[in-house]
């Protein structure tokens, strides 16, 4: 039974495979899965049913059809300091998407088939880990359309593929072939686009084999020196998780609410 209920969703797709893996799918493919406030919305919805579903371990993010992952923030929905959704205010809530993604203690997999590029380039960045289709074209858009995101999409791009080669993507806005962008650190693997499903898949269930508190650490680890003190407070999140499983942890609880004062001298560490 899932913790949280989803709203009805338009923009994307959200399905499970029995073995804890959940796909989502932005479903907008006239705009080459460009996405508006809805599809971010939606991508939260899903992000945190996945987070709060302890049977959910990993998270694929594609786009639908073989043209796009996703191609950015819809230009049509621009407007005078943001993405203009239902209630009109302007935003540029896809920074906060990326927050959640690289807070998210589950692996988050793109799976890219052509184009990712704009904000849809920086969408697969973020993500933990990266499949390409033979086909994918990966770049950055934003100088040629009066826009730029200088969060993950430069920082954290420069950190993996350098400073100068970062500041040629974004200065030049060239488009970059698969097996250019794994040349350069940017995707994982490159696959014929009909196995791209199936490959992604196989990346995940070699995931799924390990375990789930390790990668939860190691993704809040490699996170922390990126995200300063909201990276250390995600890893040091989850030492508090761990803690309160303790029986130390638990016996300051149970003290404070017993009234009593705590008995810790039993867990005091030899060193
Ligand atoms: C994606 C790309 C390279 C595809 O080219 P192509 O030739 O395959 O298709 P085409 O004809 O350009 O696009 C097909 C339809 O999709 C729409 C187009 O306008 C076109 O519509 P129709 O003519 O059929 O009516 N479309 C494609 N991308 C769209 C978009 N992002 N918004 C609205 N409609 C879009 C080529 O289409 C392209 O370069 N697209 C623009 C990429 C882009 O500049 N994205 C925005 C970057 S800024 C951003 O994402 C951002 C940020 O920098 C900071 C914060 C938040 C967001």
């Amino acid at each position: 039974i899932p913790l949280r209920a989803l709203p009805a969703l338009t923009d994307i797709r959200y399905e499970r495979t029995a073995d804890g893996i959940a796909k989502m799918t932005i479903c907008r493919p006239s705009v080459r899965n460009a996405f508006r406030p809805q599809t971010l919305r939606e991508l939260e919805h899903a992000l945190m049913h996945a987070r709060d579903t302890p049977s959910i371990r990993l998270v694929i993010l594609t786009g639908e059809g073989t043209l796009a992952f996703c191609s950015g923030g819809d230009q049509s929905a621009r407007g005078h300091g943001g993405y203009v959704g239902h209630d009109g205010i302007p935003r540029l809530a896809v920074l906060d998407l990326h927050i959640m993604m690289r807070r998210l203690p589950k692996v988050v997999i793109a799976m890219v088939a052509g184009y990712a590029v704009g904000g849809g380039h920086i969408l697969h960045l973020v993500c933990d880990l990266t499949v390409a289709a033979e086909n994918a074209v990966f770049g950055q858009t934003g100088p040629k359309v009066g826009s730029f995101d200088g969060g993950y999409g430069s920082s954290y791009l420069a950190r993996i593929v350098g400073q100068k080669k970062a500041r040629e993507i974004w200065f030049l806005c060239r488009q970059y072939s698969a097996e250019e962008a794994r040349a350069m650190g940017l995707v994982n693997t490159v696959v014929p686009l009909e196995e791209l499903e199936v490959e992604t898949v196989k990346w995940a269930r070699q995931v799924l084999e390990k375990s789930p508190t390790a990668i939860a650490c190691i993704k809040a680890a490699m996170n922390a020196d990126g995200d300063g003190h909201a990276g250390l407070s995600q890893l040091a999140g989850e030492a508090t998780r761990m803690f309160y499983q303790s029986e130390e942890g638990k016996e300051g609880k149970k003290a404070f609410l017993e009234k009593r004062k705590p008995q810790f001298v039993p867990y005091v560490q030899e060193t």
